[in-house]
């Protein structure tokens, strides 16, 4: 008996040391120490045994199953260590591979333009605001103190929609483009009352095209309503956003009379500006030789009756508001000279006055930090 089991285990151990993969050894492990394997079978013969046969076959049948065990492990090892060497060979990786093509794509100036006031304005405690650019003619000209037979409205060259749109305040309106983002500050009064500090960025449209004029651009307005608002406030605010925008401290402001029917009184906004090496450049104070003044912004405090309109008792809250291009803004601030490139969608002018998409606006790291 314990002859013919030698024999069996050296056969065994043979096969298992020739078995080239993982199933041919799986199968060697049925044969020997399976349910039915030859090994199996040995040491179900124990229980039969005297306490003195169990005694020495014990340990001999125990001896086969270690052997056996044993080697189809260390066997498995190999195989495994080879299987893993011949993948490392197969999958090399080829170092002098160029590197992938590096996205292309980059922020438009009006959009990192935008960003910036959101984030100077954001400070000041100011949302951000948006809203329909087809509007109707009551939230874009009737509540901001324009009639149909005001001027402005002609003065607009207002985009109409040819059918009368749904009735609004009481009366049939039509609808048209938004010639200036009013209208969503009509709204945010009129939904969140007041006190309020918001801006409203967007697109406007007005039926006027050369040089300096494109159908479509882009404006921000803002607008602060509270207790006792005053120009000063005014002032200050619009001192401190262009002095954050344009990341310089000796910016100027020259405030002078003007008229707008949505603000009494309306003031115009100039900054100063001086001419370095042949160059206008914003800052210091416009009355100085070889300096200068220029036209900025539209602003005043907020008519009684726009307060009104928007449901808004004008004898306990005041406001001012104002209003700039931003395509101006992006152009003074970054240097393009003409505004109809803004549109064109040329991939060279937008890798030149393209932003990184990784490059955000914040306060902390300067709302401007590369051009
Ligand atoms: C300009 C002038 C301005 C406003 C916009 C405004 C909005 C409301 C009430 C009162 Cl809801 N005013 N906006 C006020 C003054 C001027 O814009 O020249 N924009 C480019």
């Amino acid at each position: 008996m314990t002859g013919s089991d030698d024999i069996r285990l050296s056969e065994a151990l043979a096969a298992i040391d020739v078995a080239q993969t993982i199933d041919a050894l799986e199968a060697q492990r049925v044969a020997a120490l399976g349910k039915s394997g030859w090994v199996s079978a040995l040491l179900k013969t124990l229980g039969g045994m005297t306490p003195e046969e169990r005694q020495v076959e014990g340990p001999r049948i125990q001896g086969l199953r270690a052997a056996v065990s044993d080697a189809i492990d260390a066997k498995k090892a190999a195989l495994e260590a080879a299987a893993l060497d011949a993948q490392l060979a197969r999958e090399v990786i080829d170092l002098t591979l160029p590197a992938p093509a590096a996205p292309k794509g980059s922020i438009h100036p009006v959009s990192q333009v935008m960003d910036e006031l959101a984030e100077i304005f954001a400070d000041m405690g100011f949302s951000v605001a948006s809203g329909p650019e087809i509007e109707d003619d009551w939230h874009n000209f009737t509540s901001l103190n324009m009639p149909e037979s005001h001027p402005a409205r002609a003065m607009h060259d207002t985009f109409y929609f040819p059918d009368e749109g749904p009735e609004v305040a009481g009366a049939p309106t039509r609808m048209v483009l938004r010639t200036h983002t009013s209208p969503v500050q009509i709204r945010a009064m009129t939904q969140q009352g007041a006190p309020l500090r918001v801006i409203a960025p967007g697109r406007v449209y007005r039926s006027d095209s050369d040089a300096t004029h494109t159908p479509m651009f882009h404006q921000v307005e803002g607008l602060v309503i509270d207790e006792g608002i005053h120009l000063g406030h005014l002032k200050w605010t619009l001192e401190t956003f262009l002095k954050a925008f344009f990341e310089r401290e000796d910016i100027v402001l020259r405030l002078r009379p003007s008229y707008f029917p949505f603000t009494e009184p309306s003031v115009e906004v100039d900054v100063g500006w001086q001419d370095v090496n042949g160059r206008r450049v914003l800052g210091g104070d416009g009355d100085a030789p070889g300096h200068g003044w220029m036209e900025l912004l539209g602003s005043g405090m907020v008519n009684r009756r726009v307060l009104e309109f928007a449901g808004l008792d004008p004898d306990k809250w005041q406001g001012f508001a104002f209003g700039v291009g931003v395509d101006r803004l992006a152009m003074l601030k970054y240097g393009m000279d003409d505004l109809r490139a803004f549109f064109d969608g040329d991939g060279r002018w937008l890798a030149h006055y393209g932003f990184d998409p990784l490059d955000v606006p914040t306060l902390s790291a300067g709302v401007g930090a590369k051009a």
